[in-house]
């Protein structure tokens, strides 16, 4: 059986599936994009056809992209690995819940707000200015959301999960998050997993 490979670039979504890879003790091998013009290869989008990071070739051949995706993936693969609670738990359902909500809400909130002039068809600088102030508002609303269903320091309590490890990548990319002390206080306890660390550092994000 050959590894699983992962497509990724630093400070993108693969951060927290390399976190999954490591808290699983899965072999990888990675595969840097550094260009957006990687992504739109035919190569490339014979993987995802969005274009998109993260992407994940399972042992199998198989390719999933999609970060959520990937994690539930991986959690169904390794439930020996607690990314998530077991099938059938309530806590299951609580971390599943925030963590559809953050990658229907909070990513492309983020994604709006880097990328904001593929958002409007308006060429102006004013109209991109528009588009990223929404973002933040967005983003700051989201991210509230999110903190008053901490139980803390993480999400479901005293128990790491993937979600937390998603809720600390997406805080990354929104510094006023952290003025939240409740993603504050959740992102200092995730970066104390040493897998966690090693795929964050490895991506060279902040904190
Ligand atoms: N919904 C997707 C979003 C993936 C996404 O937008 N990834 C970004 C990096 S964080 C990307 O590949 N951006 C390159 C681009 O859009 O050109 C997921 O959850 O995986």
């Amino acid at each position: 059986m050959s590894d699983y490979r992962l497509y990724w670039r630093p400070g993108a979504g693969s951060m927290v599936v390399e976190a999954a890879l490591r808290l699983i003790g899965a072999a990888f091998e990675c595969v840097r994009i550094d260009e957006d013009s990687a992504l739109h290869t035919p190569k490339f989008l014979a993987l995802n056809p969005a274009g998109k990071i993260p992407v994940l070739e399972l042992p199998s051949g198989q390719v999933i992209a999609e970060s959520v995706a990937i994690l539930l993936a991986l959690d169904e693969t390794f439930p020996e690995a607690r990314l998530l609670p077991p099938h059938g738990s309530p806590a299951r359902n609580v971390a599943v819940q925030w963590l559809i909500f953050m990658t229907a809400n909070i990513y492309p909130d983020a994604l709006r707000l880097y990328y904001a002039p593929r958002h409007t068809d308006d060429a102006s600088p004013e109209a991109a200015d528009a588009i990223k102030r929404q973002a933040i508002k967005d983003l700051d609303r989201d991210f509230a959301q999110l903190a008053s269903a901490i139980s803390g320091p993480f999400l479901l309590g005293s128990t790491m999960t993937i979600t937390d490890v998603y809720a600390a990548m997406l805080a990354d990319w929104h510094r006023p998050a952290m003025d939240l002390p409740e993603i504050s206080d959740l992102v200092a306890q995730v970066l104390k997993n040493p897998a966690v660390a090693k795929a964050w550092h490895n991506h060279e994000y902040g904190c």
